[in-house]
């Protein structure tokens, strides 16, 4: 049996989205952000980030991590890489080359496009997107995203899809980052094939159901 440990509005969106596509039975744990209660430590907090039997899971005290038949990992990348390969079909690296591809890209999103997206998500969700703080804010995150999403613009441009010419895992790892952008619509403008990309993989019916959950939560 499969248990994601985690929560809709966290980085778990990318794991949850994934094993909606592939029709995995899972269990899902809810784990909230620690940061996101006054006390997490509290006898009567709901099992967060902090909680000792999470804490046993993955002592790192992050979300998602997975309890796959007694095989735990952690480190959302790895996670989806690693379900979609066990469970293969067309979302599965095929080859050497398209599994390098897939890792290539989603270490790219994670270093090169994570931090300062999550910075405009931020923003955004703070309420501060029209804000003279938020607007800087969201020029200097902006400013750093330029050149990633460029290089990741040109790419697409080629099949639409971040490995070979078909959705597949590397194309939720990476979306589930940018993501983040989004908010920034004058930097996403800048780059067709990244929005016309978003918009495609976002249509897909898992991820629709992945948002409705993720919308269900508690913000
Ligand atoms: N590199 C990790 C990052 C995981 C991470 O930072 N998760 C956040 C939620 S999005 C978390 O658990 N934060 C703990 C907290 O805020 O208490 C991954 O991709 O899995």
């Amino acid at each position: 049996m499969l248990t994601i440990y985690g929560a809709y509005r966290s980085r778990a969106t990318r794991t949850y989205w994934l094993a909606l596509e592939l029709g995995l039975d899972f269990t899902s744990v809810p784990v909230l952000q620690a940061r996101r209660l006054e006390n997490p430590l509290s006898a009567d907090a709901p099992v967060n980030t902090l909680s000792p039997a999470f804490l046993k899971v993955n002592p790192m005290g992050l979300i998602p991590a997975i309890d796959d038949d007694g095989f735990v990992v952690i480190e959302s990348m790895a996670i989806n890489l690693y379900l979609a390969r066990k469970h293969g079909g067309p979302l599965a690296p095929a080859t050497l080359k398209e599994e390098t591809e897939a890792s290539m890209w989603s270490f790219f999103a994670a270093t090169a496009l994570e931090t300062e997206a999550l910075r405009i998500s931020s923003t955004a969700a703070a309420g501060k997107l029209e804000a003279e703080d938020g607007k800087a804010e969201v020029a200097a995150a902006s400013r750093l995203l330029e050149r990633p999403l460029r290089v990741l613009d040109a790419h697409l441009a080629a099949t639409g899809f971040v490995v070979a010419d078909r959705f597949t895992v590397a194309d939720i790892n990476v979306a589930e980052i940018v993501r983040y952008a989004q908010p920034a619509t004058a930097l996403i403008g800048k780059f067709p094939h990244v929005k016309a990309w978003l918009e495609k993989v976002q249509a897909r019916p898992a991820f629709k159901t992945m948002w409705e959950r993720r919308a269900a939560e508690p913000a």
